[in-house]
């Protein structure tokens, strides 16, 4: 399974690792650059200089290419974005807000910049300031989420930029990746499965609650505009109070505050914000990082012959 965003970023297999804020530590990204993968190490709201500790402990224990997903709403933005420059990490994803300011600075310094996007109007937008590819975000991924569809959004994407596209919601098997090619992208990236990797340090209520997870338990929280999907418990319910009751959004903040850090460190799957996607009812095991992509490869090749089969019949 190679596809050019394997030359393009010195990787074996199309295969991001989801920057996921708290969880997406070091020892999670080693594990699956170490395993041919994108490692990323989630920057989320964490200061400056906790970010650089992350990126020296990947340096020291890997010499393969990671990444670091850079949150646009974090307050430390700005000094991430040096740190990732003086610390010359190969490649950055980023979320929740466009990076376009960076970009130019970013490419003189070496760093490839895949950005998040969930619409089309910001691929074109990116595009024309020269980013290196895309992650098109469909709405059934955990976290932050836009308003399309992985299925909707990817080929409309991948028709009007002449970049590599990476998927990413709703993808934790091999047909989701063969899927996503078949519409268009060159690589995937997943979140919740690689949570319920070994190498993961959020806490095991955090991966014992997606373990448990059913199709049709997630649900979109927080104040409209900026919705955050998460397994249903207690703390949802609260939200959904906020909602009948039409809360301030500085209510949702405060109900919001510090939630996803009481889930992922303290493994509060009550009044925790237990971030995940929508495709956790898929996920029904806990696994090193390595076997999780060659399981992933392995059930994409077998899946890419069967549709070829069913087509030449
Ligand atoms: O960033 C994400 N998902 C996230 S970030 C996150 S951290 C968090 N922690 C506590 C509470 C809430 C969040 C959890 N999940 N995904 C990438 C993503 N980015 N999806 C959609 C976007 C996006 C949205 C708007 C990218 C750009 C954008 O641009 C708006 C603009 O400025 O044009």
């Amino acid at each position: 399974m190679k596809t050019p965003i394997c030359d393009l970023l010195g990787i074996e297999y199309p295969i991001f690792q989801g920057g996921m804020a708290w969880v997406a530590t070091s020892e999670l990204a080693v594990a699956v650059s170490k395993a041919g993968g994108l490692g990323i190490i989630g920057a989320g709201n964490a200061p400056a200089d906790v970010v650089r500790e992350q990126i020296k402990k990947v340096k020291a224990e890997t010499d393969r290419p990671f990444g670091v997903n850079v949150y646009y709403l974090s307050p430390c933005v700005e000094e991430v974005i040096e740190v990732v420059i003086e610390e010359k990490v190969p490649v950055i994803t980023t979320g929740a807000g466009n990076p376009g300011k960076h970009i130019a600075k970013l490419k003189n310094a070496g760093v490839k910049v895949f950005p998040v996007v969930a619409s089309v109007a910001l691929a074109k937008r990116l595009a024309r300031v020269g980013v290196d590819g895309l992650i098109a975000e469909g709405m059934e991924c955990g976290g932050h989420v836009g308003g399309i569809t992985t299925m909707a959004l990817l080929p409309q994407i991948a028709d009007v930029v002449d970049l590599p596209v990476i998927a990413a919601g709703g993808i934790a098997d091999g047909r989701g990746i063969i899927a996503a090619f078949a519409l268009g992208a060159q690589g995937v990236q997943m979140g919740t499965r690689f949570v319920c990797a070994d190498e993961c340090t959020a806490h095991i209520k955090y991966k014992e609650a997606i373990l448990k997870a059913k199709d049709r338990d997630t649900v979109v929280t927080g104040p409209p505009a900026h919705g955050v999907r998460v397994l249903k418990n207690k703390l949802t319910r609260e939200f959904d109070r906020l909602i009948a009751e039409n809360a301030p959004s500085e209510e949702f903040e405060q109900l919001g505050a510090g939630k996803l850090r009481a889930a992922v460190v303290d493994g509060d799957d009550q009044f925790g914000s237990i971030m995940a996607g929508q495709i956790a009812g898929m996920i029904s095991d806990i696994k090193p990082a390595a076997e999780i992509i060659q399981d992933l490869v392995k059930e994409a090749n077998s899946v890419n012959d069967k549709v070829a089969n069913f087509i030449k019949r």
